[in-house]
């Protein structure tokens, strides 16, 4: 998924464009970025701003709008009247969902828009919304007045939604005691979304909040769900804040992925495997693990680049991406039917003294022919390696932990170690040396 943020920088890296990297990349998702303002604060002082040209917003915003597909678009700090400008005319063609945090100050106290520029910032900025995020402290500058209870929300919400936003989310209202609750109004119904108050004071949790709402309705998420995703995760954000400086805790989103741990803690281990690039294909390696009874490529972590060797160095090059490897995570899905305990996998060099070393060893080993493939599998990569995994297993009583084939015209020779986990497949590739 592609993301852009427009926004300003912040040091600290609690807020501004450097948390919303942190967020986007927290759900593997791609954060392109345009930069409105360079500030200058850490966690207790907001020193100042200096403002990027409007000309450089447009050219930043052209240089990433002209290159890649991107989903959706989260707009925060924008500071100028001019800048304000040039991203409506800029974006006013964009279709995906445009999600726009109205930040008006730092929780430190600095000025993020002028109160000069709250008059254009209604009339550009606001009409080329899909939801507008404003805390109860900032809905009340945007409609004049003051939210004490839900009713007021709701006025405070409609007032807003006639500057042109589709949507709007009233975030941190203590209606009641302790309960900390979103006020939503889609189109013209309206709900709230309620969970406990933690206390304490955060750095950087509303730029969370409305950077997963993006990520979340690019996802295709409808209204509701995006919200409820948000809330969730600025929630966990704001429990597991960081103390980083000497003054408010910057948010920090935690995923607890053990798939992802196992698997970061397996190419670690593998890569530190002594001679390991004597093993590494031409077409290089990709090491995958799945979630129980994998479906899809998409229920398979596996490397969006591959592991590679550059003469004896061995380089990690992508991110771990649910669906990131297609070829190792086919492997998986189709041994996963028969042998469901089988979740991990990765490919290597192909050598006949290799898989005589593993016979020495007592692994399980199958193969298949693949000059033997019907013409109808052969057109697809895919579908070569899930009739090649069948071939292999289709006599076997035990889950193997090698399976290889001699290749064919045009096709390297490969091997596959299996196991089911990460450590377990390391351990098996470690058994060669
Ligand atoms: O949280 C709003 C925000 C957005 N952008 C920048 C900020 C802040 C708050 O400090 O500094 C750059």
């Amino acid at each position: 998924m592609n993301l852009l943020t427009i926004g300003g920088a912040d040091p600290s890296s609690g807020a501004g464009i450097q948390s919303d990297i942190k967020t986007f990349s927290s759900f593997d998702s791609n954060c392109f970025t345009v930069i409105t303002a360079i500030t200058s604060q850490n966690t207790k002082n907001f020193s100042n701003v200096e403002p990027v040209s409007a000309k450089m917003v447009a050219n930043q915003i052209d240089s990433v709008l002209s290159d890649s597909e991107i989903n959706a678009i989260k707009i925060s700090m924008v500071y100028d009247k001019d800048i304000i400008k040039v991203i409506h005319s800029k974006l006013k063609k964009f279709k995906g969902p445009i999600i726009l945090d109205p930040v008006l100050r730092s929780t430190t106290g600095g000025i993020l828009l002028p109160k000069t520029a709250l008059v254009d910032f209604k009339k550009f900025l606001i009409p080329l919304c899909t939801v507008i995020t404003p805390n109860v402290g900032e809905a009340e500058v945007l409609s004049t007045m003051k939210i004490k209870s839900k009713n007021d929300a709701l006025k405070s919400s409609k007032k807003i939604k006639k500057f042109g936003a589709k949507h709007v989310i009233i975030t941190g209202n203590e209606f009641k005691k302790n309960i900390i609750t979103d006020f939503v109004l889609e189109n013209s119904k309206h709900y709230t979304l309620q969970g406990k108050k933690i206390f304490c004071t955060n750095h950087g949790s509303g730029c969370v909040h409305s950077s997963l709402l993006t990520f979340a309705m690019a996802s295709g998420k409808n209204l509701k769900a995006s919200a409820m995703f948000a809330k969730k995760f600025s929630y966990n954000a704001i429990k597991n804040s960081e103390k980083l400086g000497k003054g408010i805790p910057i948010s920090k989103i935690k995923i607890k992925d053990d798939i992802r741990n196992q698997l970061n803690q397996g190419i670690n281990d593998f890569v530190k495997i002594n001679k390991i690039h004597s093993l590494i294909p031409e077409c290089q390696t990709n090491f995958v693990f799945g979630k129980k009874a994998p479906q899809k490529l998409g229920d398979i972590l596996g490397i969006s680049g591959r592991i590679v060797k550059s003469g004896t160095q061995i380089l990690v090059a992508g991110r771990l991406e649910y669906g990131g490897s297609k070829h190792v995570a086919s492997a998986i899905l189709q041994i996963s039917k028969k042998f469901p305990q089988i979740r991990s996998a990765l490919n290597l060099k192909f050598e006949p003294r290799i898989i005589q070393i593993y016979r020495k060893k007592g692994l399980e080993i199958s193969s298949y022919n693949r000059a033997k493939e019907p013409k109808k599998t052969k057109r697809g990569e895919n579908s070569s390696i899930l009739w090649g995994i069948k071939t292999a297993i289709n006599f076997q009583e035990k889950p193997p932990d090698l399976i290889y084939h001699r290749g064919d015209i045009g096709k390297e020779p490969m091997i596959l170690i299996f196991g089911r986990n990460p450590k377990e497949v390391v351990e098996k590739v470690s058994l060669v040396f």
